[in-house]
């Protein structure tokens, strides 16, 4: 575990963390291996990968806000394979994440498939709280867990010609009706190879404390805290590496929107919708969005001499 030197507008993870979440997390650990035991067992039938959490906190990622709650987070999300809402919680549900086939593709040593139930157990997972910025123009706090993109780009040994890394979701539109819709399914995203292995990007395989929910993009997703949400892809099946800029779903559909970069910005403004502040979905409160959504000290140093391009929306 990293230890991080702590900035100013920070606070410790312990104050961000809501009463009941910490509370929680001490009777477990009073109460020893048995109750934790009984939980995952509980569980273990439901999901393969169940007893794998909850897993250790990286306290070198704090937020300076609350915790948004589960039952708020899962009834608030962007999934348009489900509908074009945010209450597509009980649609999602029909999304069937076992078995679960990862591909790695395109410029690799050697292409190859990996069950997820495997790819996880090669990865040593853990906590990460991280803010989430919409271009809609809210935001989330959200314990996460997995691992490191970058531990998952040298598992696939990228050729040395390979730039970006595209991340693409599933297809399956008898379940997922929306993709009845002319959009260009299935939905996806990608980034240069530098911003796939800074620290921050991370593969999310669980979050509250247990495997990522349906809706929140089982059974794996990324996220990448100084982008914009929609660079973040659910329910992926796939991770090519390619020497060609990936163009996403959104950026496909309105290009004049939504570029490549879509990094954090509040004074750069998307055609129709303002991005200087952001509504915190649990609180309602309204703050100032920061460029790189308050990550610059980590992402920064990516963009340099990159200044006259449009990396923010
Ligand atoms: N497969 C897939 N991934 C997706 C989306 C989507 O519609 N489909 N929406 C994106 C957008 S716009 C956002 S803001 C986040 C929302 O994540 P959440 O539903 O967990 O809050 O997921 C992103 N990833
Ligand atoms: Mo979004």
């Amino acid at each position: 575990m990293h230890i991080g030197r702590r900035k100013g507008w920070e606070i410790p993870e312990r104050l961000a963390t809501p009463e009941s979440l910490w509370l929680n997390r001490r009777q477990i650990l009073a109460a020893g291996a048995a109750l934790t035991l009984g939980g995952t067992a509980a569980r273990a039938d439901i999901d393969p990968t169940a007893s794998l959490y909850p897993a250790p906190r990286n306290s070198r990622y704090t937020v300076d806000r609350g915790i948004t709650p589960e039952a708020i987070n899962s009834n608030h999300n962007n999934f348009f394979e489900f509908g074009f809402y945010k209450q597509i919680g009980h649609a999602a549900e029909a999304l069937a994440i076992r078995p679960w086939d990862v591909g790695i593709a395109g410029l690799v040593e050697k292409e190859f498939t990996i069950a997820f139930d495997d790819l996880i157990r090669k990865m040593q997972i853990e906590e990460r709280l991280y803010r989430h910025r919409c271009v809609e123009g809210w935001a989330m706090t959200v314990p996460w867990t997995g691992f490191p993109l970058a531990a998952l780009v040298a598992l696939a040994r990228p050729a040395g010609s390979a730039r970006y890394v595209r991340f693409e979701s599933f297809y399956d539109p008898q379940i997922a009706t929306a993709q009845n819709s002319f959009y260009p399914w299935p939905y996806s995203d990608g980034v240069t190879l530098a911003e796939a292995t800074n620290e921050l990007a991370f593969v999310v395989t669980g979050a509250y404390g247990r495997p990522v929910a349906k809706p929140m993009g089982a059974p794996l997703r990324i996220h990448l805290p100084w982008k914009y949400g929609f660079k973040s892809v659910k329910s992926i099946v796939k991770f090519t590496f390619t020497d060609e800029r990936p163009v996403g779903f959104y950026q496909r559909i309105a290009p004049a929107a939504y570029g490549f970069w879509a990094n954090v910005n509040p004074d750069s403004p998307h055609p129709r919708l303002d991005q200087s502040t952001e509504r915190d979905i649990a609180t309602g409160e309204i703050v100032r969005t920061r460029l790189f959504n308050g990550y610059a000290e980590f992402v920064g140093g990516l963009y340099a001499g990159q200044e006259g391009e449009a990396l923010y929306l």
